[in-house]
């Protein structure tokens, strides 16, 4: 009752209770839009405009969000896909999985020299009985449904950065703690957040859609943690912690210390809780809440960041630390970026 008051009084309010610089009303519950895209970090803004093209023209969320985030994986240097930093053994290795609004969902991981694990993920969820491959299964899959093998070489950015940490060869995955005010130094002393050419550096991309045939589906795709032991999957492959749909009510992804996400079934647990009747940008405070209460003290080491949307395209996100944004597209010229609210 009072989520429908608060979604009453926010339709009563109008845009003009809506601030430009974070995009969010004054209570913090942005007003429903259908259809929405929405996805993590700037690099997002890029995706949304492919996602937005499918969406405009009255297409299904399930080909927005797959044909987004193939933008970025894409991209040349030391982000989400081939173009990404190795693991720690020199390799890149890909992980991604995509869920529509029928609950089907498809997801690879540890999975080499393919260029788009996002389009191999929805071919398991199409085309096999199952939700999951990995490792050379899942290679052997892309390659037997098309998918061109590509070269091992590394990106000229990500062999620069290897070389880097093969310096001192230290054991410290640290992600995605940009321009915090707490204790960590950036992981980006070789990965800064925009790079010389112009492409945006971080190593996931998560989108969520609403269609305007009211609709929900998602992605997430990414390279996972830079210098990662070898075999290190995060949540960005694991439904329900990586990314979660639920046509009845909404949709989550997350980004940044995928362990932690993986502890509380991150983007299932946003989903359920606005299921509750909590907005989408409470929900995702109350997930990041949860880990800041399981890590104490050492959540200041890490980040975390959930976006949501839900049936009414509401939007929000939350995150632990100061340094997230994401990116949601509304129309052609609303494709804007939003600082992503942080607890500590
Ligand atoms: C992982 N969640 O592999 C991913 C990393 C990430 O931006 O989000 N990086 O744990």
């Amino acid at each position: 009752m009072l989520q429908r008051r608060k979604f009453l009084e926010l339709s009563s309010i109008g845009l003009s209770a809506i601030t430009f610089s974070g995009f969010t009303s004054k209570s913090g519950n942005p007003a429903g839009k259908k259809p929405i895209v929405i996805s993590t970090w700037a690099e997002g803004l890029n995706a949304n405009k492919a996602a937005w093209a499918v969406l405009k023209n009255g297409g299904r969320a399930i080909d927005a969000v797959e044909q987004g985030v193939m933008v970025t994986e894409n991209s040349q240097n030391c982000c989400v896909g081939l173009g990404a930093n190795p693991d720690r053994d020199g390799y890149v290795t890909l992980d991604a999985c995509i869920m529509d609004e029928f609950s089907n969902c498809g997801s690879v991981a540890f999975l080499e020299r393919i260029k788009h694990p996002i389009s191999v993920a929805r071919r398991v969820m199409e085309k096999t009985p199952h939700v999951m491959l990995v490792g050379s299964g899942a290679q052997q899959f892309a390659v037997a449904e098309g998918f061109p093998l590509e070269s091992e070489k590394l990106s000229p950015d990500a062999e620069r950065s290897y070389k880097k940490w093969l310096e001192k060869s230290e054991y410290k995955p640290v992600i995605n703690i940009e321009n915090s005010g707490n204790n960590l130094k950036s992981q980006s002393a070789f990965a800064p957040n925009k790079l010389e050419n112009g492409d945006w550096n971080h190593d996931t991309i998560g989108m969520v859609a609403l269609d305007a045939n009211g609709n929900l589906s998602g992605s997430c795709t990414t390279s996972g943690m830079g210098f990662k032991m070898r075999g290190r999957l995060g949540d960005s492959p694991i439904i329900g912690a990586g990314l979660f749909v639920d046509n009845e009510i909404g949709a989550a992804t997350a980004t940044g210390q995928g362990e932690d996400v993986i502890r509380i079934c991150g983007s299932h647990l946003v989903v359920e809780l606005m299921r509750m009747g909590n907005s989408p940008e409470q929900a995702c405070k109350k997930a990041v809440e949860r880990i800041i209460k399981i890590k104490g003290d050492k959540a200041r080491d890490i980040q975390v960041g959930f976006i949501a949307i839900n049936k009414r395209g509401e939007y929000g996100g939350y995150c632990i630390q100061k340094g997230f944004n994401f990116a949601v597209c509304t129309a052609d010229d609303s494709n804007i970026l939003v600082d992503g609210k942080h607890i500590l």
